[in-house]
């Protein structure tokens, strides 16, 4: 199986990245400028047409949305390495719910957060009690994910997974756009332990909101 990835540092590509190294997946990685407009290039749009990265390039065929790229991964290198549930198991369920989560339910409210106050966004666009109500959501989301962990230490059990990277890397991008884990310690020990993951800390290393 060939596989290329297209990139680019600290972006929405990063936890791609950080899944391919804790895997131990050989892939060729592309690194594109996005402030110098990579993205929009006409050859990259005709691999996604959306013009963003992260794209996994799957034998010829694009595949993107981080979220289904990292689900992929999972399917197709997670489980012989005992980083991803076994398909037809209760485990794989709960996996895709939780890393769907992240992405879409959690994810849309760091959006939220990120329209209404980022100094990247249009002060003109600006709406500090959205902001608020965001923040406020996020912090309640962070609850109930503080509740599953206080089960056990990671998402699935015992056994650290690819389902906490998805997560962790979701939770980790929220905290540089301001949401704060403080009150939720069982998040903070779960967040501290996916921080101290050689794949982390290889790929992260200069992390910064993007
Ligand atoms: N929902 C998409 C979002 C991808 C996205 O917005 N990526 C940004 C980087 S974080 C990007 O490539 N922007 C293109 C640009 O700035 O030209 C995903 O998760 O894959």
């Amino acid at each position: 199986m060939s596989l290329k990835l297209f990139a680019a540092p600290m972006s929405s590509a990063s936890p791609v990245v950080t899944a391919l190294a804790e895997l131990g997946i050989d892939c060729e990685i592309v690194m594109l400028d996005l402030a110098a407009g990579e993205a929009k290039q006409p050859a990259y749009l005709a691999i996604n047409p959306h013009g963003v990265v992260p794209t996994l390039v799957v034998d010829g065929t694009p595949l993107f949305e981080t979220v289904e790229i990292l689900q992929w991964l999972g399917d197709t290198h997670g489980v012989e390495r005992g980083l991803w549930p076994a398909a037809g198991t209760p485990e794989r369920l709960v996996a895709l719910s939780w890393t769907s989560w992240a992405y879409v339910s959690y994810g849309m409210l760091v959006n939220v957060l990120n329209f209404s106050q980022s100094p990247r966004v249009d002060a003109s666009l600006h709406h500090a009690p959205l902001a608020a109500d965001a923040l406020q959501r996020l912090d309640a989301a962070l609850g109930r994910l503080d509740a599953r962990l206080a089960t056990s230490p990671f998402l699935l059990g015992d056994a650290y997974s690819l389902a906490d990277l998805v997560v962790a890397s979701v939770v980790t991008y929220s905290t540089y756009c301001g949401v704060t884990t403080s009150g939720h310690a069982n998040v903070e020990r779960w967040l501290a332990a996916f921080h101290a993951r050689p794949a982390f800390r290889t790929t992260w290393g200069n992390a910064e909101a993007s």
